[in-house]
């Protein structure tokens, strides 16, 4: 087990019952084998996701972007939870208040039993129709022919944020509203580049929240960070549970 020394303040927190604020990103689902946007592994047939997952890239060639998600959700489907999903849940049903705001769309937390998750950026597992915008959940791991079509005739497109699209109005609503109250927030594995999620941790700071940040590297946030804990989530977060002596409500 990861040795991690949270400060008594963080262990009250913990052990507290103020409102706590997850906010995730793609590292969490790094030990599930799920690559990073940015990690080593981020990349695609030697493609940038974030060239891919916009709107242009759509237009101009709906099939390789359609290949590309056709395998996010296979490796998603292929992919299991670990235990950095499974603390979080844990955190949430031995705690009155707390929200999971992601910017995942593999649908890890949900499948670990995570109920108040907020999906800033979509899910994979939602296709959406061009023409009509109705949105649907599909969980086929083999979609069949690509690109898909709607019974109306139009594309389908996957049910995600693509870089330069807005975010779900009640999504980045209850994000903001969260932060805004949060006495506690843990960011968990995002390079908290991409707004404006990153914005969220910075909110609360300012309303007086305490930030947390686990993630094996330094990102912009670590220098607002209140504490900061160099690790994978898989390890950290467990341990920190445990070094507040909340591993057992907390796992069970
Ligand atoms: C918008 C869905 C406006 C698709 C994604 C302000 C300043 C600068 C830029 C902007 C700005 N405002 C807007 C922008 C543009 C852009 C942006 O932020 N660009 C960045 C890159 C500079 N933002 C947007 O375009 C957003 N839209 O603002 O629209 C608007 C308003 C009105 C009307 C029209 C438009 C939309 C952003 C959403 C894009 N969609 N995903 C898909 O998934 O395919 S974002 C994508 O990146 C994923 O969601 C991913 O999760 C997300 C963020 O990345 P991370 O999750 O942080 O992942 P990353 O790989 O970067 O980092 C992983 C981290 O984990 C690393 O730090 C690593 O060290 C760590 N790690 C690794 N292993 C572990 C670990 N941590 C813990 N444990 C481990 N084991």
């Amino acid at each position: 087990m990861t040795e991690v020394r949270p400060s008594p303040k963080l262990v009250e927190l913990l052990r507290g019952t103020g409102p706590l604020l997850a906010l995730t990103g793609a590292g969490v689902s790094a030990e599930s084998g799920l690559a990073t946007f940015r990690g080593p592994g981020g990349l695609w047939e030697g493609r940038d996701p974030t060239e891919l997952a916009t709107p242009q890239a759509f237009r101009d060639d709906p099939l390789t972007v359609w290949r590309f998600y056709a395998w996010r959700r296979a490796q998603a489907a292929a992919a299991t939870p670990n235990r950095a999903h499974e603390t979080l849940a844990a955190l949430e049903r031995s705690r009155g208040e707390m929200l999971l705001v992601t910017q995942n769309v593999d649908g890890l937390h949900e499948r670990c039993g995570s109920r108040q998750v907020v999906r800033l950026h979509g899910s994979l597992w939602r296709l959406r129709c061009t023409a009509e915008g109705r949105e649907l959940d599909d969980l086929r791991t083999d979609l069949g022919e690509l690109p898909p079509y709607c019974d109306c005739g139009a594309l389908l497109r996957p049910g995600v944020v693509w870089f330069g699209e807005a975010l779900p109005e009640d999504a980045i609503e209850a994000g903001v509203r969260a932060a805004r109250q949060a006495a506690l927030v843990l960011v968990v594995g995002t390079s908290s580049l991409v707004y404006p999620a990153a914005e969220l941790p910075r909110i609360a700071a300012a309303a007086g929240g305490y930030v947390v940040e686990v993630n094996p590297e330094t990102t912009p946030l670590s220098a607002v960070a209140d504490e900061r804990f160099a690790g994978p989530a898989g390890e950290v977060l467990p341990a920190l549970l445990e070094a507040a002596g909340l591993s057992s409500e907390a796992s069970s």
